[in-house]
């Protein structure tokens, strides 16, 4: 006897819907997962979704035997800009996943990441730059000058292409109509398609984000295709890589499919990243002071190098605990390859049923963590303890085959840049009550998050 998952009631043709937040969906789910507790299902426009929430149904639904990746309806809505990319192929069904993936993995191997230093380097030296010309009483909107950094390193180390958004006041337009296009096919999903297809203004819109995005893309292949450059960048690869197993390189449509995935999976999720890192040192200053100890004793005044970057191992578990307390993709979907059941016969879900993870909640699971599981804390995640951890108890990268290929590329941007911040300067927050508050698209970050720069040693 399996025992029916809970609901929240529904109400005639809407079912569900009106129990998600349209802006921040995130919020809205935490509470039902108070409220319901490991698993409960909703009823939403057309379909249903199975959510789980706790670190044991992760677990399970995280067994690539039995489960696969679902695309989402946000993430199907996505397909509109970036097809059958990376992100948003459906496997197993789409051959150009499996080419791309081998010929795209070890170029994002750590090893290869390590020589994407230098261009990295140089994009976190604009940011530097930018905040000690502005000086101290300059309010930085930290979320948006870390989306510029973001941006301008994956469109640098991927295809060689500066878009020096330091360099004005607004975000480029090229970033502005992918932001637009990214929060459009979040509402599409919440929308029945004949309402999609009824609103002309906004359908015009999402049509002319998806032709500015797709032009940069081609204008940047075709000229690089005109004028071949020395350097073996992302770009390179994709133009002359072979898949070892079937011979076949890469379609144009596929090489600009998966450009594009890469600038918007490459910038959002990191920026948010480096946006929490600095909120939770700020709200504990202790791990500030305990961060800003080992940069100064490890690396001093000296420009960080490609070496150091293996050498901060507090660092390395303040990311870590940033990314359990905030894991900018929050949630995930799966969906059984059969008609199955989870823990052990308790509940029944059938076959290509969506379930949602929702990591953020899982993440702080108390059987995991512990009671002090909403305390950030980095001490946790050292001296070998993180190593010791449940494969799928820390999930902000998914798991598998179709875990994420970026990793390797977030952690070392990110730790160039958190060094070279405390190496110059002492953060302070804007409003010193601030508290966080969430924005959401497809990833979350702090909203309106203001800090000052302070240089240190008495620079002014
Ligand atoms: Mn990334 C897949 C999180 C940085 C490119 N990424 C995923 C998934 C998560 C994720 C979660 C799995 C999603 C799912 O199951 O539906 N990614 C992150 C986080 C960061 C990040 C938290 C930074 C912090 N990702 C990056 C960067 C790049 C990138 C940087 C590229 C330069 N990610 C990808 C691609 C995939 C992916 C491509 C899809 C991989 C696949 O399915 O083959």
């Amino acid at each position: 006897m399996t025992t029916p998952i809970p609901n929240p009631p529904t109400v005639p043709f809407l079912g569900n819907v009106g129990a998600i937040d349209s802006e921040v969906p995130l919020l809205s789910h935490n509470l039902l997962a108070r409220q319901y507790g490991e698993i409960y299902q909703l009823f939403l426009i057309g379909f249903k979704i199975v959510v789980v929430t706790t670190y044991d149904l992760l677990s399970e639904v995280s067994d690539e035997k039995r489960f696969r990746k679902f695309i989402a309806s946000s993430l199907k809505e996505v397909r509109n800009g970036v097809g059958d990319g990376l992100f948003t192929a459906f496997v197993p069904g789409e051959e150009n996943w499996y080419i791309a993936h081998r010929i795209l993995m070890p170029a994002f191997s750590t090893l290869a990441v390590r020589g994407m230093y230098d261009d990295m380097y140089d994009i976190v030296s604009q940011l530097v730059l930018k905040w000690e010309r502005f000086g101290s009483n300059y309010k930085i909107d930290a979320a948006a000058d870390f989306t510029r950094l973001t941006f301008d390193a994956i469109a640098f180390c991927a295809m060689s292409y500066r878009v020096n958004s330091f360099y004005s006041p607004d975000l480029p337009p090229f970033i502005q109509a992918m932001a637009d296009f990214l929060t459009e096919s979040g509402r599409r999903a919440q929308r029945p398609g004949v309402v999609n297809t009824l609103m002309r203004g906004s359908a015009s819109k999402y049509q002319q984000d998806i032709q500015t995005l797709m032009s940069l893309v081609d204008e940047i292949i075709s000229e690089r295709r005109a004028n071949p450059i020395e350097k073996k960048d992302l770009l390179h690869v994709m133009l002359e890589g072979k898949d070892p197993q079937t011979g076949k390189g890469l379609s144009i449509e596929s090489i600009r499919n998966n450009l594009l995935t890469f600038l918007i999976a490459g910038h959002e999720t990191t920026s948010g990243m480096l946006t929490f890192a600095i909120y939770y040192l700020l709200k504990n200053p202790d791990t500030m002071q305990k961060l800003r100890e080992e940069i100064d004793t490890m690396i001093g005044d000296r420009p960080m190098t490609v070496d150091d970057v293996h050498k901060l191992p507090y660092l390395i578990a303040v990311m870590r605990e940033t990314l359990r307390l905030a894991p900018t993709a929050p949630m995930r979907s799966a969906a059984p390859l059969e008609d199955t059941t989870l823990k052990n016969g308790t509940y029944a879900v059938e076959k290509n049923q969506p379930i949602v993870i929702n990591i953020f909640v899982a993440h702080r699971d108390p059987k995991v963590w512990g009671e002090d599981a909403e305390s950030f804390r980095p001490e946790r995640m050292l001296d070998g303890k993180f190593e010791q951890l449940s494969p799928n108890a820390w999930q902000p990268f998914g798991f598998g085959m179709r875990g994420c290929i970026g990793r390797p590329f977030a952690w070392q941007e990110a730790q160039i840049t958190l060094v070279s911040i405390f190496q110059r300067f002492d953060l302070v927050m804007d409003d010193p009550s601030y508290t966080l508050q969430l924005k959401q698209t497809l990833t979350i970050k702090p909203s309106h998050f203001y800090v000052h720069a302070i240089p240190r040693n008495g620079k002014p």
